[in-house]
């Protein structure tokens, strides 16, 4: 990778919006995992929560933008409902209004597809919300750092992995998994996503999508950045199958890139509801082909 690979710094941003937007973003965030019990997710999504976190006051600097927070899910119900428990507040934090939060929902059962689901989601959004800028996140890891700014401002074309430092316990000491990774969360411009064909769609049960985009990246001379301030908890939750042929996948995954993909999905999945809430889009898709 001949880019500017490493470390995405927007310090700068961080006193511009301090100065513009009249909010301190200081760092370390306190997080909370019980959510009340008014809080259920379907109805949550309805107005009441929204007039609670809805930025009336928003900040200028973000106005170009147009931001899809896509979520990929299936069967974690408490993981979906402390992840918008905490993002829709952080967003409010940042002052980051124009967005939309997009839950992908495998409804196809047997093994998920997470690569799929992002494909699907993302194809269909490029079309109903027409995003400047993608951030495909996991379910189960919450921000904990509010200056991790969920914005493509000052990113280039290469991609920034948001979730480099992640703790499983809530006073635990963060791990950096492997330098890489770039699954969790990440932040991409779409046209970037398209140039890389989007994820693979053949990697089934846990393991390996990710890193096969991690490879998408290399063939194309794209390269990771991270941010100063990527800080996640993840949530626990039921264990999940592996993929035992992910290693078989990723042997030859840049061969396939450009056959396997965004350019594929419309023939293997399609998105059989949309519902609407005020910030949020779930979206249910289902596998039409014989996998
Ligand atoms: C890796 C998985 C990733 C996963 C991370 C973090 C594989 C392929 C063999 C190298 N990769 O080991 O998919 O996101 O752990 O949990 O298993």
């Amino acid at each position: 990778c001949t880019g500017n690979n490493g470390i995405l710094n927007r310090t700068n941003l961080i006193h511009q919006i301090s100065t513009i937007c009249k909010i301190n973003l200081n760092g370390s965030l306190k997080i909370n995992l019980n959510p009340t019990n008014d809080f259920q997710i379907r109805s949550s999504l309805t107005l009441k929560y929204v007039k609670l976190w809805k930025t009336f006051n928003t900040c200028s600097i973000f106005e170009n933008e147009t931001i899809a927070i896509i979520i990929s899910y299936r069967d974690r119900e408490k993981n979906l409902q402390t992840l918008l428990y905490n993002l829709l507040p952080f967003l409010q934090r940042q002052k980051i209004f124009n967005y939309k939060i997009f839950i992908i929902e495998q409804q196809t059962s047997g093994a998920f597809n997470k690569g799929r689901l992002y494909n699907i989601g993302f194809y269909h959004i490029m079309k109903i919300y027409k995003p400047t800028c993608v951030i495909f996140h996991d379910v189960d890891l919450i921000p904990e750092n509010d200056q991790n700014l969920y914005s493509c401002l000052k990113l280039t074309n290469h991609p920034l992995h948001m979730s480099a430092n992640v703790r499983f316990k809530i006073n635990g000491s963060y791990t950096t998994i492997y330098s890489f990774l770039v699954g969790g969360v990440l932040t991409i411009r779409p046209e970037t996503f398209i140039l890389l064909n989007g994820y693979s769609n053949r990697y089934f049960n846990w393991g390996g999508e990710d890193d096969d985009m991690g490879l998408r990246f290399l063939s194309k001379d794209i390269c990771v950045q991270r941010p100063t301030t990527g800080y996640y908890y993840a949530g626990s939750h039921s264990t999940q199958i592996r993929n035992e042929n992910r290693f078989k996948l990723l042997f030859d995954a840049t061969l396939r890139q450009d056959i396997d993909g965004l350019n594929n999905i419309d023939q293997l999945a399609r998105v059989t509801n949309t519902y609407e809430y005020p910030l949020v889009t779930w979206i249910t898709v289902k596998w039409i082909d014989k996998y």
